[in-house]
């Protein structure tokens, strides 16, 4: 989607603090700071939040399971799934925890508004608890009386608890999604959400009592009930903008994106929405959501033992082989598998072979024939060149457009075409044969051509592998940091500039899997 406003807010979901962060936390989060990477190259006032979820029934049994006070525990796994954006290279602009005050008191301000408006009651309620979900399950989610996601039977609870009028809101929802599709993309999941709108959408229940759960955050018409969780969690994308007086929540909240995977859609697209609405808050942007990871083509699970840490991938291959593995392996929208042997495979193929050694040997010719400086190019229109160089400009306006459409893979590989189409065309030019002809022209100007090509690779892909791509601009002789558009023309490549030759920018890899690591 055109971002008009030149202004691109981008949130995570808030990760729940019971367990260490995972593949699928990790994916999520790269692409969220892929996103925000390029709509900075581009120029964009950028703004990009994640964050924790500490409150809640899970977080409080897991904290007891440890012997561990909730906050104490919070603390630990707050702190290390900081520690491991920091080492993914994510450039988050905020990390918000929902135990801090400044959410808090948003979450009591909000609460406050809709039962001032007329939207909270006080009612009982009985009905099938899940306690991996956080909710009550109506009958008709049931599959075979267990939670379809959890597989475990639901507790029947009969309490007294405040409830949300969602369901006064289904009207207003259906149309609003129906009358702006792109603000709830792939389509397959607007239509999941609407064909789930075609039944009666039920009241929300919103509270827990204190006689139950203590860890969350006091109901501020009622001191006997904490905050549900989700009713407190999703308030955090606004919370961390200073809302409602903050400068960033004006400049920001008109064009948020939130990204998740399909495990939370009915909350960012029910709940969130309604809730928003109730409160007289505009609508956000856009809801983009991801498929689910698996591994070896089953399901991620502790149990099976086949959880999959991000950090131990990226320190045996590299941070920026993993982040570049999960956005070009997985289509967004769809699910996908990690595989250890494939995720080598496409480091070799990819980043080795065509990319690696692109570099490589340009340099190495640059180093042999041109004492290490970048050529002047000859005049020369001939027909391979003008072919080269076109496909090269076709390239950043469909990178742009794979962006924006929320496509990153394609992103990916449209610049992995161009870097094959150096390899190509470097086959074709042979300077290495000229060279011996002393055709000097033709040296220069190819290696001038992939040069700039490599040149624009590194700028292209900048997002995605953020310290890789600085060690190639650097390789060409480039100062400073890539800039867009200012740098994306053919031709800026100045001549005369010294190469440098230092590290294999992508040496081969081995498979080298660790058994024990995986039981961890
Ligand atoms: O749901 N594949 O937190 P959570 C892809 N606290 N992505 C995955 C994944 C997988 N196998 N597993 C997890 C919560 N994710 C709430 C969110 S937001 C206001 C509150 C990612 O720790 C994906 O982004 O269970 C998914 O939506 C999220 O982690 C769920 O994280």
């Amino acid at each position: 989607m055109a971002n008009t406003l030149g202004r691109f807010y981008v949130t995570t979901p808030i990760y729940y603090m019971n367990a260490q962060p995972h593949l699928g936390h990790a994916y999520t989060t790269v692409l969220c700071d892929v996103m925000a990477r390029y709509h900075r190259l581009w120029g964009d006032d950028t703004y990009f939040l994640t964050g924790s979820d500490e409150h809640g029934d899970k977080i409080a049994q897991a904290a007891l399971a440890c012997g561990e006070s909730p906050q104490a525990f919070v603390d630990r796994l707050s702190a290390a799934f900081r520690e491991t954006w920091v080492r993914l290279g994510i450039s988050s602009d905020d990390f918000i925890r929902t135990t801090e005050p400044r959410h808090q008191a948003v979450v009591q301000r909000i609460l406050q508004e809709i039962y001032d408006r007329g939207d909270i009651y006080f009612g009982s309620y009985g009905g099938q608890y899940c306690l991996g979900c956080e909710r009550f399950l109506t009958e008709r989610e049931l599959v075979d009386g267990r939670c379809p996601d959890h597989g475990t039977e639901p507790t029947r609870i009969e309490e007294k608890n405040y409830f949300f009028r969602m369901g006064k809101y289904q009207d207003w929802l259906v149309a609003y999604l129906t009358e702006h599709p792109e603000v709830l993309q792939p389509e397959q999941y607007r239509g999941e959400v609407l064909a789930f709108l075609r039944s009666p959408l039920e009241d929300l229940c919103i509270s827990r009592p204190k006689s139950r759960l203590t860890w969350g955050i006091p109901l501020p018409f009622d001191e006997d009930y904490v905050t549900y969780v989700w009713f407190d969690a999703l308030i955090n994308y606004i919370s961390a903008l200073g809302y409602p007086e903050g400068e960033r929540y004006a400049r920001y909240w008109p064009v948020c994106h939130h990204v998740t995977a399909k495990d939370i859609l009915k909350p960012h697209a029910i709940y969130w929405p309604t809730m928003l609405h109730a409160a007289g808050i505009p609508m956000y942007h856009a809801l983009r959501v991801h498929g689910y990871w698996g591994v070896d083509q089953a399901k991620m699970s502790k149990s099976r033992g086949n959880v999959v840490r991000p950090l131990e991938l990226s320190d045996k291959y590299g941070v920026d082989a993993f982040r570049y593995f999960v956005i070009r392996e997985m289509t967004f929208g769809q699910d996908a598998s990690f595989n250890e042997e494939a995720f080598v495979t496409r480091y070799n193929a990819e980043l080795a072979n065509d990319l690696g050694n692109l570099l490589n040997r340009t340099l190495h010719m640059v180093g042999r024939y041109c004492e290490g400086m970048i050529p002047a190019p000859a005049d020369e229109p001939g027909a391979e060149r003008q072919a080269f160089i076109e496909r090269a400009l076709a390239t950043p306006a469909q990178v742009q457009r794979a962006i924006e459409q929320w496509n990153p893979q394609a992103a990916v590989l449209t610049t992995l075409e161009l870097v094959r189409a150096a390899n190509l065309y470097l086959e074709q030019r042979a300077p290495w044969a000229a060279f011996k002809r002393g055709d000097v022209a033709q040296v220069n100007t190819t290696l001038y051509d992939v040069a700039e090509a490599l040149r624009w690779v590194a700028l292209l892909l900048h997002p995605v592998m953020p310290g890789k791509m600085a060690a190639l601009w650097q390789a060409l002789g480039q100062e400073g940091t890539p800039r867009w558009p200012d740098e994306v023309a053919w031709g800026i490549l100045q001549p005369g500039a010294a190469t440098r030759r230092g590290e294999v920018l992508f040496p081969r890899q081995e498979l080298a899997l660790d058994e024990a690591a995986n039981q961890a």
